[in-house]
């Protein structure tokens, strides 16, 4: 069965507790239970990764060559500064899928660039946690076979 990294980047851990106006109040927890459901009608398999540091990220991204056959990534505010992430995604050679809950084309300038966007499939954002399912629909029609 294929399997699906879903990585998450800084302060989503504190998804649910805190902005709820800008993030909505659905928890990564919630999210990580939603996904795991998807996944299981989708015939995917799906594991969750989160963490505050960058240099975390890219071993996570790493450690998911011959793991994982895609990945999932919301890298929060590293999105827009990280060249790091882009290499690293660069480096496994896997689709990746960049997820953002906000619109962030909608919001502050500094938002509405993302490094991650250069070397994903492709990117949904502004649909909250619903971004997540997207994601895993559109790489389970690309990595499951009927
Ligand atoms: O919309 C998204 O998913 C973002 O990746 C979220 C990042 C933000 O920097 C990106 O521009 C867009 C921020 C995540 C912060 O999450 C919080 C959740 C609750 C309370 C405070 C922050």
């Amino acid at each position: 069965m294929p399997s699906v990294l879903i990585l998450n980047g800084p302060n989503l851990n504190l998804l649910g507790t805190r902005q709820p106006e800008v993030y909505g109040a659905t928890t990564l927890a919630d999210i990580e239970a939603l996904c795991t459901d998807a996944a299981q009608r989708l015939g995917l398999s799906v594991a969750f990764a989160q963490s505050n540091h960058e240099g975390v990220l890219v071993d996570h991204i790493h450690a998911a060559k011959g793991t994982h056959d895609a990945i999932i990534l919301n890298a929060g505010a590293y999105t827009h500064t990280s060249i790091a992430l882009m290499d690293a995604v660069t480096s496994v050679d896997l689709p990746m899928v960049e997820v953002h809950l906000s619109n962030i084309h909608a919001r502050e300038g500094f938002r509405h660039t993302s490094h991650i966007a250069r070397v994903a499939i492709g990117q949904i954002c502004g649909f909250g946690p619903k971004g997540y399912l997207m994601a895993l629909d559109a790489l389970a029609e690309r990595l499951v076979t009927p």
